[in-house]
């Protein structure tokens, strides 16, 4: 395959293939159209370089909570990860290399933000708005994902704070935080690794819990140079601690943390312990005990997160907070809790992520009035009324108990079909509504009993109404055998 009908088409001339995003979703799509021979293609990003989610989140203490063998391309193996998680600036370096290697690189337009699209039924493409000018594209595919839009809690008096302060996907690493009073608000997965990287430091840490999360131990450690060794000159031995990952995920996560099960029940006990050994103060064990099933919110892994808490420079606060003043926060009980820095460990606006998608479909409805009535594609993926128009990650294929990357793949195997599809002379390419309502309808169903639904809690996967339009109700093998290879019968070709 040559480079050349790849190269970035010019300002003026139609994309085969315009991909929105260059984190995992948008440069696995990219190696996966090149190698198939699709172009013109281009890739925008409105970040300065690769990695998306791992370029934007540089906490400290970002890792991955899913072991690195499984969170990674298949098709674009690393035999040397240095820990069992791997740290932030190791994923964003091995997806930087990757796309370097896959001559992505030229096909990348940094530093543009889509802001909108627009469906021309008559020349059947896309009319692309980004804040670099206007793109034509036969075909979108959005590796936008839906955790990149940094949710800010709405406390009165927010702005007010005096001093620095910052979400934990938009670190500001010009303020030092040594010895400074430092509140962080918000108990999930980006609270646990960076807690105890600002408690080294901090000259007070008040952590400010609103539900505390169940945590399991997490066992990260230093991969031996032998092992390394071995799988760069094994790649069996590679795949085959990739497979035992992915079914111990697959099996063990998925009956324990997506349904009350006996499996639910011996991994909060396990927690349970967790929390025991770390924690023996029963006032504070009492704090940390959360009262709702394990699973129901993101199950967190963490060594060092209980330990920090027992530091005598960390407070944990569960009285709710009131508001925010110029000097710090104000709890309920009318206690001020005197600040210099105040971290928004508060996580992501998943449903506005989506909704804010400024997209103009074939009868000229818009994708957020589409999903007036919450969320939801065709497999996560396409949308009826929008042609040529495909999701990866999108709704309902977030997991709550393996490794996200696994969907992404399955999801470019069906995009794929569905651009080869046009490349065989469809101008169209658009999901039958009775086909997207079916699905949608056994989501539903399944979703129905989900520990999310009944776990006894509120989390960022349920949207205002109730709805879980963020997770994949299934194991992942279930969602390969559904949307790994396209239905042409559930698809309508123009
Ligand atoms: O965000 P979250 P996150 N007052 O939404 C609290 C991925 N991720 O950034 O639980 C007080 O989980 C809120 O409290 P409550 C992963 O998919 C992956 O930590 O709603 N508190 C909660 O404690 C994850 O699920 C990795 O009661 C307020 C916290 O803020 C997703 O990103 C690492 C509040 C938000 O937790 C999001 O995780 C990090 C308020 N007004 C993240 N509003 C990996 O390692 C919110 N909170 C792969």
């Amino acid at each position: 395959m040559t480079a050349t009908t790849h190269e970035a088409a010019s300002a003026a001339e139609t994309l085969e293939v315009l991909i929105v995003g260059a984190g995992f979703s948008g440069l696995a799509m990219a190696i996966r159209c090149r190698q198939a021979g699709i172009g013109p293609l281009r890739v925008i990003e409105k970040g300065e370089s690769v990695g998306g989610t791992w370029r934007e989140n540089t906490y400290p203490g970002a890792a991955c909570d899913v072991p690195s063998h499984l969170y990674s391309l298949s098709f674009a193996p690393k035999a040397d990860w240095t820990r069992m998680y791997a740290p932030q600036p190791e994923i964003q370096a091995y997806l930087r290399e990757t796309a370097e290697r896959h001559g992505l690189m030229p096909l990348i337009q940094f530093g543009t933000t889509f802001s909108g699209a627009r469906w021309d039924e008559a020349r059947a493409l896309w009319h692309v708005e980004t804040d670099r000018g206007p793109i034509s594209a036969r075909a979108i595919v959005s590796g936008m994902g839906g955790l990149h839009h940094p949710a800010y809690p709405d406390i009165p008096g927010r702005a007010s704070f005096a001093g620095p302060a910052f979400h934990t996907a938009a670190w500001d690493h010009a303020v030092d935080l040594a010895g400074k009073r430092i509140g962080v608000i918000g108990t999930g997965a980006s609270a646990v690794q960076v807690v105890p990287e600002i408690a080294k430091v901090a000259g007070h840490l008040t952590l400010f819990q609103r539900t505390p999360p169940w945590i399991m131990p997490k066992h990260d450690h230093a991969i031996a140079e032998a092992t390394k060794a071995r799988y760069r000159r094994v790649p069996l031995a590679r795949r085959i601690e990739r497979a035992r990952l992915f079914w111990l995920h697959e099996v063990r996560a998925f009956l324990g943390f997506t349904k009350v099960s006996k499996l639910t029940g011996q991994a909060e006990a396990l927690a349970r312990r967790h929390l025991a050994k770390a924690v023996p103060d029963p006032a504070l064990r009492a704090k940390l005990t959360p009262d709702y099933r394990l699973g129901c919110k993101r199950v967190l892994i963490s060594d060092d997160y209980y330990p920090a808490l027992r530091r005598p420079n960390v407070t944990l606060e569960t009285g709710a907070i009131a508001r925010i003043t110029a000097d710090g926060v104000i709890t309920e009980d009318g206690s001020a809790h005197d600040l210099d820095v105040i971290v928004y460990a508060t996580g992501f606006d998943v449903t506005a992520s989506f909704a804010r998608m400024n997209l103009i479909g074939r009868s000229g409805q818009c994708l957020a009035d589409a999903w007036v009535e919450g969320m939801g594609a065709y497999q996560g993926i396409t949308v009826a009324g929008f042609p040529n128009y495909f999701m990866l990650l999108g709704p309902n294929t977030g997991l709550g108990h393996n490794s996200v990357i696994s969907m992404i793949e399955v999801q470019v195997r069906h995009v794929l079909d569905c651009l080869t599809a046009l490349r065989q002379g469809a101008r169209a390419i658009e999901v039958r509504p009775e086909a997207q309502a079916r699905f949608l309808d056994r989501i539903r169903a399944r979703m129905a009993d989900s520990i999310w639904q009944a776990g006894g809690c509120r989390s960022w996967y349920l949207d205002e109404e109730g709805r879980n339009t963020t997770l994949w109700p299934d194991s992942v093998v279930a969602y390969r055998r559904s949307a790994r290879r396209v239905r042409m019968a559930d698809y309508r070709l123009g």
